[in-house]
């Protein structure tokens, strides 16, 4: 199996750690000198770039969390001026407002090269024609695995998400042998294919890149079996750069963190304590490569564990295991980021005050759907049938605008929702990974 970039991937652990050390101090100087956030931060602590003497050194340093960039929004956690950026991406924050994130030209290019590393391990060559099933936009992922694709020299088919029958439909014309989507969608596309009738083993189909969402190994086993490939999975974090962090090789045991780039910490998430190999916990990565948009300790909320032992495949990086858990409340609807809190805020403005509500998130035929159950109160009652309906209307639109995925909206009796230690539940999650 080929290796993209072994003198990286292979790196002796010495030789990494040596490297790693000499990234995180430029990024910490580059910070400090660049980022107001991290320069008051730093300055407050009396740290510079120079108490970095050892990778161990990292742990004196300060966690930033999501709340430091929304706080920031919308440029103020770049670290070079946006003539310099060429890119910019962005990722649900916690409230209406996203995330924003920038890359220079050289970020552009690192950060293809990462990802043509997981996507050698995954088994693309350049004689791979490579369907990018998900969505183009704003989002990290497509882009980041069509600029990946095209460094190995692939053949990329942008196709966006949805629209499954032409996504079909495309596999067998294009002859696709490299599907690039969430594992649900992948599941959606067996799903039809079995309802039209077409054997997967009539298409091309070779290697699954999949990504964005937590899955099980179950799922693993069922996707492969129906659509006749190899599925690996890759882990992304637009915030950190989008894919390109980590990825499993043939050996599809535990994701290949690209440690030359960032460095991976796991914490306890309640105290913030490190935590040694093999331990659960919280990641925590710090970007080593990163100039429009470095980050610092930056508090994942993915709950997964970190393995240093060799693999296998040759590569010396450690490898993170598949993570299906978090720490915080947010929840993955159809590959998309989504916190209760952005939700009850939409409800807030459009109900013109609380209303006791639940978010109730199910998977029918390996989509996710997601209903918001909103319990009657005075107000809502006292107005007529007509009023009602386009309230629940206008509650459905402004949701489903700030979240980015549609929702549909009921309503119960008051005092219906169940409750503990008389508080609503606010997430039940019906899917079964
Ligand atoms: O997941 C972007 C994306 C959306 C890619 C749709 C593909 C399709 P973010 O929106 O930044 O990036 O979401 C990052 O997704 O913190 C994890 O909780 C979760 N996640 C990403 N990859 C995996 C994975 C896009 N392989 C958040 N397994 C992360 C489990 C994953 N969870």
């Amino acid at each position: 199996m080929t290796i993209w970039d072994s003198a990286y991937e292979c790196m002796s652990r010495d030789e990494l750690e040596q490297l790693q050390l000499e990234r995180l101090q430029a990024t910490i100087n580059r910070v400090q000198k660049n980022v107001t956030f991290y320069r008051k931060k730093f300055n407050d602590l009396g740290v510079i770039a120079e108490d970095m003497g050892s990778l161990d050194d990292l742990k004196k340093l300060p966690f930033t969390v999501k709340e430091d960039l929304r706080v920031n929004y919308p440029y103020g956690m770049f670290a070079v001026p946006l003539r310099e950026v060429v890119r910019i991406h962005s990722v649900s924050g916690t409230t209406s407002k996203p995330i924003v994130v920038g890359y220079t030209k050289n970020d552009i290019r690192i950060w293809s090269n990462l990802v043509a590393r997981l996507m050698t391990a995954a088994g693309v060559t350049h004689d791979d024609l490579v369907q990018i099933a998900f969505r183009y936009g704003l989002f990290t992922g497509a882009f980041g695995l069509h600029y990946g694709a095209e460094t190995i020299g692939a053949s990329v088919i942008p196709m966006s998400t949805g629209n499954t029958d032409k996504q079909i439909m495309i596999m067998q014309d294009y002859k696709t042998t490299a599907l690039v989507s969430t594992p649900s969608y992948a599941l959606a596309l067996a799903d039809r294919m079995a309802q039209l009738g077409i054997d997967p083993k009539s298409l091309t189909l070779k290697t699954g890149l999949f990504g964005g969402e937590p899955w099980s190994e179950t799922m693993r086993r069922e996707i492969e079996n129906r659509l006749c490939l190899s599925a690996t999975d890759n882990y992304v974090l637009s915030e950190v750069i989008g894919p390109g962090i980590a990825g499993e090789c043939h050996c599809k045991n535990g994701m290949h963190i690209y440690e030359d780039a960032f460095i991976a910490e796991i914490i306890n998430p309640q105290t913030g304590e490190s935590l040694p190999p093999g331990r659960t916990g919280e990641l925590v990565l710090t970007t080593l490569t990163k100039e429009a948009f470095p980050l610092v300790r930056y508090r994942t909320g993915d709950i997964t564990s970190i393995n240093d032992s060799p693999c296998e495949c040759g590569r010396n990086l450690a490898r993170m295991k598949k993570t299906l858990q978090r720490s915080d409340d947010m929840i993955i609807v159809k590959g998309v980021n989504v916190y209760p809190s952005q939700i009850e805020e939409a409800l807030f403005a459009a109900a013109g005050g609380a209303a006791p509500y639940q978010i109730v998130v199910e998977r029918k035929a390996a989509l996710d759907t997601i209903e918001i159950v909103i319990e009657i109160t005075d107000k809502i009652f006292s107005l007529e049938l007509q009023k009602q309906r386009s309230f629940l209307e206008k509650v459905r639109q402004s949701i489903s605008s700030v979240i980015g995925i549609k929702v549909t909206v009921r309503l119960v009796e008051a005092k219906s929702l169940p409750r503990e230690d008389d508080r609503i539940i606010k997430v039940v999650d019906k899917r079964q990974l």
